[in-house]
């Protein structure tokens, strides 16, 4: 840590790793890991560590813009305020929205919560938490009474047993995955079991993958309850002190059919003997959990069989529900879900709205939920709402029915959507878009996954004319003409506001209290450390985690055990279709719009693919490389076909980062049907069923250009790379002329051509030169193009026409598709390493090419491509 640096937090996932962030001087910034963050002690993942590449002002929004024009602040503010006000006078409160994000600070959601449930009188604020973490939010207050995450992350180092289901940890949460790793490094006999239908990363550290059928977790973990009770692990005692529904769940979990989730006998006796005979044991839950249409079941599934043995509120055990966003736990906080209020509060509660209402000093208090995310949307449809306001996330991408969104979000009378970029699917589509700050400007808070709050602070000033959100939110309001409750001096000032509200609420019996905080002074707030909630007013310490008493926060303080039943679904499907898994990719953050400005993230994979089996692919007639036309009643889109065995028979999967920006016909959440839970409203992003066939192009290209281009084929998928761009193509008709054609798409202006045509086999190259420079490349054949990708990209700005030749000149090895990000190493070099210095370890990996050294978010790859490296070459 140099005297420039500044303790910040990392604006990604919920693990919520402390960032030392020191600006190069050049608008860049050197990011290191904080050692002396609880979260990280100094670790940082590809994406973290990446953070200086994605902090430039180039492509952002700098001042507010109405329809496509820039405005002043005033003049949009006015128009903002005015279209807000005349909608609720003419057609009620309820009938406009706010559209919200687990990526705000807590002090911007805050306010954005206050002004919609305390001034506004509506409770249409709904928030991106719902594709999210609804569902455990539901399933805690069932089981618990409030939504209270009980452990800390070193419970999971604590551990005996870390049951990983649904999680894609070592890719969506590298840090807490890297922990969990090196205290099983240091302590072997510590297991890791990974439920999860595909075999990811995470499997590299698993013990036992139990490769489940989609869906089935439910009989899963019923089984596990039923075996507990046969192998007389329950906790009898501390059920009848601290449970409620103990024999019901029991009858019902007895009742399961655990057939359903396609285990062996063998598969099911070694995990329940596991459990059975290990007391210290956390199970982490995520995605494959919570997006479900019976999500919430699954989550109160888990925490039955934590709490019939009582493996809860103790070191090294627990059920625990990692939060995606860096925020998300603020936004439970703050009540920014349209069915919770602010600090836990509920708004069924008269007496809790009452005493909101009076805290806060408001014209009115909403007083009943309002609409849920999918619900939210299909009313900007319907016309129901008919003024709506996006924050900090991008639905028209995210969201279930993408189409169907983006549909209803053109027709709304009046859109604002508060973003850093006017770019996005959701900005491009709005009536006014407003600049905000991003992470390195920003100052505030925000909460992890194990209740720590931490600062983000801010490194540069705000570009342009952008606002804080939370300034935008306040002056919107005041705009309003709710000047009173919104004239906060700055983001310390709507801390205080909310630590003091977390004290009434505690009074009222929530778990959520910061009241302690309360007084903090503007210099306190600025060098605030992180701390972990509650911090109580009385300053008496608690324990770190919740239910080390066995008192919860129901009505007679005990726990709920919820009986659930694994619900029916299609046993076999039957060809064509398949079921579409979707998720997450190591180096990309949702939509890309930050992460996608890194050229080193965009390495890892450059565009949006499909894993199918090799059976199916087979049997489908596609080869590795294809394209694939998957389709449902709700869309169609076009992705690449990746071949392997990581997926099962019958299942596909694919991620969710690529939009419309970035590639053509890719959204895959336009394939998600708006199926939600009943309990949580969470929408089932995991399991659309869809067809498959070959996308059948006249001819597919690869490009790289220094200018961004500008694709209108049916499939393109664009990347930024560290002098220019890459492109993949492909078009089902050919240009008449393939010179006027590259032009337009690479945007070569007046560069010269040199072209090969070899017209019997439809190959074409042609490279772009602007004096001696390399400004533009594209590569044509019938079938997908086969060339060296790094080597391409790094031809752009060189002279010569040896790019023409597609490969690197024979003395030079082409690195192939980036494994380590940190260090750019690719896997064509670490092949060769392995195979020429006999390497037979990670970690001579790492000390040969320093592949993995730095973050270690890609050892996991490292140690598969060693292991099948090492395989193939017994075999020689
Ligand atoms: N690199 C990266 N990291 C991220 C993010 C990102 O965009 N990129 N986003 C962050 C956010 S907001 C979130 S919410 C988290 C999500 O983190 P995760 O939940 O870990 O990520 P996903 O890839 O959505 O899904 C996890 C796994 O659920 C499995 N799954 C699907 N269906 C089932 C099922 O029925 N049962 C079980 N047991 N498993 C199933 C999938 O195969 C997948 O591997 O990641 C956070 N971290
Ligand atoms: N099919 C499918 N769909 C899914 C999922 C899935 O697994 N499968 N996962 C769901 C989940 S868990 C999540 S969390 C969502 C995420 O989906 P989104 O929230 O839609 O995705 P992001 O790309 O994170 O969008 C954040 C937006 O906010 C902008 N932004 C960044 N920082 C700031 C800021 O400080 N202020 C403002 N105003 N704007 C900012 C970014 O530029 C970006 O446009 O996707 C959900 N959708
Ligand atoms: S694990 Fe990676 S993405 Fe998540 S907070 Fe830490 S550095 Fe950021
Ligand atoms: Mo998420």
């Amino acid at each position: 840590m140099t005297s420039q640096s500044t303790c910040t937090t990392c604006p990604y996932c919920g693990t919520g790793c402390g960032v030392l962030a020191t600006p190069d001087g050049a608008g860049g910034l050197t990011v290191e890991g904080d050692p002396k963050h609880p979260a990280n002690f100094g670790r940082l993942c590809s994406k973290g560590s990446a953070l200086g590449e994605t902090v430039s002002t180039e492509g952002r929004l700098l001042a507010p813009q109405i329809g496509d024009q820039p405005a002043s602040w005033e003049e949009a503010l006015t128009l903002v305020a005015e279209k807000f006000r005349t909608t609720i006078a003419e057609h009620g409160p309820d009938s406009v929205a706010f559209y919200v994000s687990g990526q705000l600070l807590t002090e911007d959601y805050y306010v954005a919560n206050k002004l919609m449930k305390g001034y506004i009188g509506s409770a249409n604020i709904d928030t991106n938490s719902r594709l999210c973490m609804a569902s455990t939010v539901a399933g805690h207050k069932r089981a618990f009474g409030t939504d209270t995450v009980p452990g800390t992350y070193e419970d999971l180092e604590l551990a005996d047993l870390v049951i990983l289901t649904g999680s894609n940890l070592a890719w969506c949460h590298p840090v807490l995955y890297q922990r969990i790793a090196a205290a099983k490094a240091t302590r072997p006999s510590m297991k890791v079991v990974v439920i999860d239908p595909r075999r990811t990363a995470t499997c590299d550290l698993a013990d036992m993958h139990l490769a489940i059928q989609p869906g089935t977790d439910v009989a899963l973990f019923n089984h596990l309850l039923s075996q507990s009770h046969a192998k007389g692990v329950v906790d009898l005692a501390f059920a009848s002190q601290s449970l409620t529904g103990f024999s019901e769940t029991l009858d019902t979990a007895y009742k399961t059919d655990v057939a359903v989730t396609g285990l062996s006998q063998e598969q099911l006796s070694d995990f329940s003997n596991l459990w059975v005979n290990t007391e210290k044991s956390v199970t982490v839950f995520s995605q494959g959990v919570n997006q479900s249409d019976h999500g919430a079941d699954k989550v109160n599934a888990i925490i039955n069989c934590h709490l019939a043995t009582a493996r809860i509120g103790k070191p090294g055990c627990g059920p625990f529900s990692v939060t995606g966003q860096p925020n998300a736990m603020g936004g439970r906080e703050v009540g920014g879900l349209a069915n919770t209020l602010a600090c836990h509060l509920d708004i069924e509660n008269p007496a809790h709205r009452a005493s909101l209402q009076s805290f806060w000093n408001t014209p009115t208090i909403a007083e009943r939920q309002g609409l849920k995310a999918v619900d939210l949307f299909e009313a900007v449809g319907n016309g129901k709402i008919k003024a709506l306001w996006v924050m900090c996330t991008n639905p028209a991408v995210s969201m279930p029915n993408a189409t169907k969104v983006r549909e209803a979000i053109s027709n709304c009378n009046f859109v604002v959507v508060s973003d850093m970029f006017a770019t996005t699917d959701t900005a491009r589509l709005a009536d006014v878009v407003l600049p905000a700050t991003g992470w390195g400007e920003k100052d505030g808070t925000v909460t992890n996954s194990d209740r720590t709050i931490s600062r983000q602070r801010s490194v540069f000033p705000a570009p342009g004319n952008a606002r804080h959100d939370w300034q935008i939110i306040c002056d919107v309001a005041k705009h309003m003409r709710f000047s009173k409750g919104f004239d906060f001096s700055g983001p310390a000032d709507i801390f205080r506001e909310h630590a003091a509200l977390s004290g009434l609420a505690a009074k009222l019996g929530k778990d959520f209290d910061i009241s302690g905080l309360a007084q903090v002074s503007d210099v306190e707030y600025q060098s605030m450390t992180p701390v972990r909630w509650p911090v109580h007013s009385q300053g008496k310490v608690p324990n770190k985690r919740f239910f080390s008493d066995g008192k919860y926060f129901t009505a007679d303080r005990r726990a709920k055990m919820v009986p659930v039943t694994q619900p029916h679904f299609p046993q076999e499907l039957k060809p064509p279709l398949f079921r579409l898994n979707t998720g997450r990719i190591r180096d990309q953050w949702h939509t890309m719009s930050r992460t996608g400005q890194s050229p080193r993230l965009n390495q890892h994979y450059g565009e949006p693919f499909l894993e199918i089996h090799p059976t199916d692919a087979i049997q489908h007639g596609f080869l590795e490389a294809d394209l694939v036309k998957v389709s449902n009643s709700f869309g169609s889109v076009i992705l690449r076909a990746l071949v392997t065995d990581r997926v099962r028979q019958g299942q596909v999967f694919a991620p969710i980062h690529w939009t419309g920006e970035t590639a053509g016909n890719s959204v895959v959440s336009d394939l998600v049907p708006p199926v939600v839970d009943p309990v949580s409203g969470q929408p089932d992003s995991k399991s659309a069923y869809v067809s498959l066939s070959k996308f059948n192009a006249a001819w597919y290209g690869y490009a790289v250009a220094v200018q961004q281009p500008h694709a209108t084929t049916n499939y393109w998928a664009k990347a930024k790379l560290a002098d220019g761009w890459q492109l993949e193509l492909a078009n089902v008709n050919t240009p008449e002329s393939w010179e006027g054609f590259a032009r337009t798409l690479l945007r070569t202006g007046e560069a010269q051509c040199s072209s090969l045509f070899d017209t019997s086999k439809g190959r074409v190259r042609m490279a772009f030169h602007c004096g001696e420079q390399l400004v533009g490349a594209l590569f044509v054949d019938r079938s997908p193009v086969q060339m060296s990708r790094t080597f391409a990209g790094k031809a752009l700005g060189q002279s010569g026409l040896g790019v023409l030749a597609g490969r690197p000149s024979t003395v030079q090895l082409d690195p192939g598709a980036t494994v380590c990000a940190c260090f750019n190493v690719g896997v064509n070099t670490i092949l060769a390493a392995i195979e020429d210095k006999n390497l037979v370890s990670v970690e001579q990996i790492s000390t040969t090419l320093s592949a993995g050294s730095n973050c270690g978010s890609c050892r996991p790859e490292l140690a598969a491509l060693l292991s099948e490296a090492r395989r193939q070459l017994a075999a020689e």
